[in-house]
């Protein structure tokens, strides 16, 4: 940067959703065919068209990722839906850097953010517009859209931290937030009783 410069920032949030634009955001989308391990009914997910998107996010990584020090910024909308009792939800990862947290935060909709520590205990924080959720070291994190509208929801965290999805992809957390009863409910994933509710 040139010694006393002034410039306009090269990106904007639009304030009533979180919306990125401008140089360097990236988009990206997640489909139902993108999606096959994450659910837990085989066969209300074969029903689905595969074309459908669950979430997209938009982020920002003005670093290189594994950069130390730097920090990332997205906006992940996830549309309202079910794969039979089990609400629309992000893959849900580790860090692969265990020792980075993150901030997630609601814009709009409502929804859950499910996390999980390493001795596989779930818990849920709800998420509505305003709601600030800290995410801490060693705990798997991802966010389902309750509601019938989309759900949107910013986050930030370090350029450090990575992508782990190999735990949560093969063993998926421990419990899954389903509807019962028309409401939502977080139950362990081993029973096989929720599908059939
Ligand atoms: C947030 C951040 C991203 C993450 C995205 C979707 O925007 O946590 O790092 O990629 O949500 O979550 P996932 O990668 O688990 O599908
Ligand atoms: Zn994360």
């Amino acid at each position: 940067m040139l010694h006393n410069s002034i410039s306009k920032p090269k990106q904007s949030i639009q304030l009533n959703n979180w919306f990125l634009q401008g140089k360097d955001i990236i988009n990206s989308e997640k489909r139902i065919k993108h999606l096959k391990e994450v659910f837990g009914d085989e066969e209300s997910f074969k029903k689905l068209d595969p074309e459908k998107v669950v979430y997209s996010v938009q982020s920002y990584l003005p670093v290189k990722e594994g950069t130390p020090g730097g920090l990332y910024f997205g906006t992940t909308t996830i549309q309202p839906g079910k794969v039979g009792n089990e609400y629309f939800m992000t893959r849900g990862h580790f860090h692969a850097n265990l020792d980075r947290g993150e901030y997630y935060w609601g814009v709009q909709g409502e929804g859950m953010l499910i996390l999980m520590d390493k001795n596989r205990n779930t818990w849920g924080e709800i998420m509505s517009p305003g709601s600030l959720h800290y995410i801490g070291v060693n705990i798997a994190h991802r966010v389902a859209n309750m509601g019938s509208t989309a759900l949107i929801f910013g986050a930030c965290w370090p350029s450090d931290a990575g992508h782990n999805y190999e735990e949560t992809e093969q063993k998926g957390f421990s419990s899954r937030l389903v509807e019962i009863n028309h409401k939502p409910q977080l139950i362990d994933s081993e029973l096989p009783l929720w599908k059939k509710q």
